[in-house]
């Protein structure tokens, strides 16, 4: 069991700062917490502009791209290890589109946001990606294995 949860498939989750003003911590952890997957880490910080330019370098090319870091380095952030059977995937499904409008109801861009700039949550796009950002946001030991008694009914 604990060879499965070291092999366990993990994301890079963050509410980004429109998602903490707007009080919608605990309706975003809780749609991943409901679905049976597992929070092995979390913090709250405020990144500054040069760890949001690092944060997003796949982007930096984009016309948005400074206005994107000085929003994520704008306030406090709720960053996270999410783990789970497919949760990469998953997770960015729990979220929807990049662009609110495109998002569909039931998703939590869909259900809580309106415009792409103030879209409230981040998710890794892809195995690569989670572990760059798991691994830029979080030290190792600030990562929590754990078992629980859910496990034996979720898988
Ligand atoms: P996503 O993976 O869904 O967060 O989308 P991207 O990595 O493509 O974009 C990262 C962030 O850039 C989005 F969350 C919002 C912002 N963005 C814009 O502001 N304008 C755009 O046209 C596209 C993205």
């Amino acid at each position: 069991q604990e060879v499965h949860a070291a092999e366990m498939e993990r994301t890079f989750i963050a509410i980004k700062p429109d998602g903490v003003q707007r009080g919608l911590i605990a309706e975003i952890i809780s749609r991943f917490e409901r679905k049976g997957f597992k929070l092995v880490a979390i913090k709250i910080v405020v990144p500054s502009k040069g760890f949001a330019q690092k944060h997003y370098h796949d982007l930096k090319e984009r016309p948005f791209f400074n206005g994107l870091c000085d929003f994520l380095s704008s306030g406090p952030v709720v960053a996270m290890v999410w783990e789970g059977e497919g949760v990469i995937k998953y997770g960015r499904k729990l979220i929807g589109a990049t662009d609110p409008q495109k998002s569909e109801p039931g998703t939590i861009r869909g259900d809580l946001a309106i415009v792409v700039g103030r879209n409230i949550i981040h998710g890794s796009d892809g195995p690569e990606t989670a572990k760059d950002e798991i691994k830029l946001w979080f030290k190792p030991e600030e990562l929590v294995s754990y078992s629980s008694n859910a496990e034996k009914w979720i898988y």
